[in-house]
């Protein structure tokens, strides 16, 4: 395409390369996955598959983007015809994501607010609050009535959101992360700044840096790291392949991959301190240990750190602040996976960048609206487990094999970055795509199939799958809406490319 959007300037890619990589995945994920995982001793198996997958993956992306300046499918498309299917899959898979992160931000706009009056003290708990009177959880796979108050934020996500699309590029994308990361590493430093020092932050810093070194013998415990990196740098979601397609043809790819990989760590690690810090605080508030007041995901967003805002000093401010930075976090994350469908679309069907917005978000809008009622929740979490599992994890798998072994791409993208960036790439760089990647990803999915398929004995003497969710609903929501991402890929690759 002649005439493709372009990002104004290096440091505005950069901002929005960082912003989609720093997300939910940093602020909730990370903390509680290094703790349960071997605590100081995480950071070895972590920096591991930072260097081995994260960021070789991430250059490998850069790559295919710039040199074939195409949507992911499109791009792969010319790498190998056979590829295009992978494309497609990695941008089912972000579509439906699209669907219910969202949802998620406007939980945090609804929490904001809710923290200046700290709603939820009124309720017997900050978790009845969220489940109760919140949400009003009905049983899984009964979804009950839709709930404005979380309707109504949605719908001012999808308003943000696509605003930012349709502004395209430079004046949408660009800027808002411009505004978006700066304000969120403000937010983000005075949080930390308050949470470490607060009366017993140390024993929850404690707790978080201590070292369990025999956990390093455990494979789940890489396995764990692996999934960290991918979902935390947005690798193998179709996203970076297309945020790099709008580089500048002179442009540093391996130095800017770098670049993204090292913030996005450190802004882990800071939230890691910040969020320990804070359930130090909680923990001696309450007297407790701190492995006793320890979640991750939606538990610690919206139940735990509920808590923790009631019992500060200017409480008010700090909900404020705390539940901003999810926003923030999660609207620049949500705009690059919203972009993915948006290029690809624009792209097969040759039509204007309004109408892919107007029909890829707009579907994918309505869609998120089936997360808004009683049920929401439930459904958020089984999908959100199956597709990552089982979509970007395998997707990624395919992306490497096909391109390292079937396409035998490597070398040629090894030249294109080389010519290019100022840090040269090395035999390294093929040897952790060719073998490390692949039998990392692939032992990995072993793990998840196995666990997914056993199940566990709960106490009462029966088997039990996923969280213990009805095996029909997994099988309605988990299993057929990873697997009909699979088959959607495959449905677009029968359309043929516009000549152009
Ligand atoms: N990297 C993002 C995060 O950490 C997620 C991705 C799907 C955009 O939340």
């Amino acid at each position: 395409m002649e005439n493709r959007s372009q990002w104004g300037t290096r440091l505005g890619f950069l901002l929005a390369a960082m912003g989609s990589a720093i997300g939910l995945g940093n602020i909730w994920r990370f903390p509680a996955t290094a703790y349960e995982n071997g605590g100081g001793a995480f950071f070895l198996p972590y920096l591991f598959a930072l260097l081995t997958a994260g960021i070789p993956l991430l250059i490998m992306e850069y790559t295919i983007g710039h040199k074939f300046r195409g949507s992911a499918p499109r791009s792969y498309s010319k790498v190998s015809k056979g590829m295009e299917w992978i494309g497609w899959w990695q941008v089912a898979v972000s579509f439906i994501i699209s669907t219910y992160y969202p949802v998620i931000i406007a939980w945090a706009i609804m929490y904001s607010y809710f923290s200046f009056g700290q709603s939820w003290e009124n309720s017997e708990s900050a978790t009845a609050f969220f489940t109760g009177d919140y949400l009003n959880l009905s049983e899984p796979g009964v979804f009950g009535e839709f709930l404005p108050s979380v309707l109504l934020p949605l719908i001012a996500v999808w308003a943000i959101v696509l605003f930012v699309l349709g502004r395209g590029i430079k004046k949408g994308i660009e800027v808002a992360n411009k505004i978006f990361i700066p304000l969120l590493a403000v937010i983000f430093l005075i949080i930390v700044v308050r949470a470490v020092t607060l009366e017993g932050a140390l024993e929850g810093l404690d707790a978080f840096f201590a070292p369990d070194w025999s956990s390093l013998r455990d494979g789940s415990v890489w396995v764990a790291a692996y999934g960290q990196i991918f979902f935390s740098l947005s690798i193998a979601f179709a996203i970076m392949i297309t945020y790099a397609s709008y580089l500048p043809k002179k442009s540093d790819i391996t130095n800017n991959a770098f670049i993204t990989g090292f913030a996005n760590s450190s802004f882990e690690l800071l939230a890691g301190i910040g969020v320990f810090a804070a359930l130090g605080f909680l923990a001696s508030q309450n007297s407790q240990e701190v492995s006793e007041v320890v979640a991750g995901g939606i538990g610690l967003a919206f139940m735990v750190f509920p808590e923790i805002i009631s019992q500060m000093p200017l409480s008010g401010l700090f909900g404020v602040l705390f539940f901003g930075s999810l926003v923030l976090a999660g609207l620049s994350s949500m705009i690059s996976i919203s972009e993915t469908y948006i290029a690809g679309v624009q792209e097969k069907f040759n039509v204007s960048r309004g109408k892919a917005i107007a029909f890829g978000g707009g579907l994918a809008a309505v869609i998120s609206l089936a997360f808004a009622n009683q049920g929401g929740l439930f459904l958020l979490d089984t999908v959100d487990h199956f597709i990552n599992s089982y979509g970007v994890a395998l997707a990624g798998l395919f992306e490497v094999v096909a391109i390292a072994w079937f396409a035998k791409e490597l070398k040629n993208l090894q030249k294109h970055a080389d010519s290019v960036s100022d840090i040269k790439l090395g035999v390294w760089w093929r040897v952790c795509l060719s073998f490390i990647t692949p039998v990392v990803l692939g032992y990995m999915m072993i793990q998840n199939l196995r666990a997914e398929i056993i199940g566990t004995v709960n106490d009462e003497g029966t088997r039990v799958f996923y969280e213990g969710y009805p095996i029909d609903f997994l099988f309605n929501f988990g299993w057929v809406v990873a697997i009909a991402a699979m088959f959607a890929g495959a449905l677009f690759t029968l359309k043929k490319w516009p000549k152009n």
